[in-house]
C-alpha cells in the first residue's frame, strides 16, 4: 500500500487539478456534468464563482441557490440547472456562489469532484473555497444538532481515504481546513435557534450494515456489538456518521482548495436506527447547514 502524505502534490502551484495530460488534450468532455471546453466557454460561465457548495440531492441544492439568491440579494432573477441536459447531477450558479449536488456515497462524490475540479481549472476561477452540506447521523447528540467537522475519518476512525488506483491501495490524508470550521463554529453562535458543535466526522461505505445499523436487509452482528462499535467511535471524538466526508477532504486536499464539511444530525444513533421524524422538521433540520454556510458566505462576499 503506498502512502502518500501529498507533499508530492502540495508541492505543485497549480491548484484545482494535478495531471499533466490535461493540457494535452484537444477538448475535455465533463461527461457526467453535460460540459465541456469544446462547447462551453467555462471561464465566461464559472470565472467569478468563489464559493463552491455541495449537498447530496438535487432539490436541495436548488432551494439552497434560492436561498442564497436571496440573501444576496440576487433574487429577481431566474437560475437554471446548469447541468439540466443529465440527471446525473444538478449545477445551480447565484453569482459568486455554485451549488453542486453529488449523490449518495463516495463513488457518486468522487466522480462528480472529478468533473467539478477540472470545470474550476478550466474557468481559470482564484480562491475558491469549498463546503460540503448534507445530513447524518449523530452519537450521542440531539437530533438537530449541527456538526462542523473537525477530521473527516474512516470505519476504524482514522483521518485517511482509502483508494484503489492499478489494483493498488493508495491513502490519502483527509485534512480539512481548521480555521474554516473554526470560522464556522464561531458564525453558528449568531445562529442560536440549533445547537452547533466540532467533531470529527465517520465516512462509511454503506448506510446499513456499514453504520452499524440493524435494519437493513441483512445483520451480520448482535446488539452488543453495534454498541461497542458506536462507543469506540464515541471514545475516538466521532460525533456524526456519513457516506462522502473522507473523498470530498482527500479530494479538495489534493487540489490545495480550503474545504469544510458542515452535516446536520437527523438522529442519535445510540438511541435508534431508522430515520422517524416527519418531513417538517427533516425540511427545518436540513436547512440548517444552509444556513450557516449562507451566513459564512454573506460575510466573506464583497
Ligand atoms: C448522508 O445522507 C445520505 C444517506 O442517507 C448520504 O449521502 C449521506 O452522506
Ligand atoms: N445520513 C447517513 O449517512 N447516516 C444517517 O444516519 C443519516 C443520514
Amino acid at each position: 500500500m503506498s502512502n502518500r502524505n501529498n507533499e508530492e502534490e502540495s508541492s505543485q502551484s497549480s491548484t484545482y487539478v494535478n495531471n499533466p495530460h490535461l493540457k494535452d488534450m484537444e477538448e475535455d468532455v465533463l461527461y457526467h456534468l453535460n460540459l465541456a471546453t469544446s462547447t462551453h466557454d467555462l471561464h465566461e460561465m464559472f470565472g467569478d464563482v468563489k464559493f463552491v457548495c455541495v449537498g447530496g440531492s438535487p432539490q436541495r441544492m436548488k432551494s439552497f441557490s434560492e436561498y442564497i439568491a436571496g440573501e444576496l440579494g440576487l433574487a429577481d432573477a431566474e437560475y437554471p440547472n446548469i447541468c439540466g441536459g443529465t440527471d446525473r447531477y444538478a449545477m445551480y450558479k447565484t453569482g459568486p456562489v455554485l451549488s453542486v449536488s453529488h449523490g449518495i456515497g463516495i463513488p457518486s462524490m468522487s466522480v462528480m469532484l472529478h468533473e467539478l475540479n477540472k470545470l474550476l481549472y478550466h474557468a481559470r476561477c482564484t480562491d475558491i473555497t469549498m463546503i460540503r452540506m448534507g445530513t447524518s447521523g449523530g452519537i450521542g447528540l440531539e437530533p438537530g444538532t449541527v456538526v462542523v467537522t473537525k477530521q473527516a475519518v474512516d470505519s476504524r476512525f482514522q483521518p485517511r481515504f482509502k483508494q484503489t488506483v492499478l489494483g493498488k491501495s493508495v491513502v490519502w490524508s483527509t485534512e480539512l481546513d481548521s480555521e474554516l470550521a473554526e470560522e464556522l463554529l464561531q458564525y453558528s453562535k449568531e445562529l442560536p435557534e440549533f445547537n452547533t458543535i466540532i467533531g470529527n466526522t465517520m465516512c462509511t461505505m454503506d448506510f446499513y450494515e456499514g453504520q452499524a445499523r440493524m435494519d437493513g436487509s441483512f445483520c451480520s452482528f448482535t446488539e452488543e456489538d453495534k454498541k461497542k462499535y458506536l462507543d469506540e467511535a464515541h471514545t475516538a471524538g466521532v460525533r456524526n456518521i456519513e457516506m462522502e466526508s473522507s473523498v470530498f477532504a482527500a479530494m479538495c486536499k489534493r487540489g490545495n482548495i480550503p474545504a469544510a464539511v458542515v452535516c446536520v444530525t437527523l438522529l442519535d444513533r445510540l438511541k435508534g436506527d431508522q430515520i422517524t421524524c416527519s418531513p417538517d422538521v427533516l425540511h427545518n433540520y436540513e436547512k440548517r447547514p444552509q444556513g450557516l454556510v449562507g451566513l459564512y458566505i454573506k460575510k466573506h462576499e464583497k
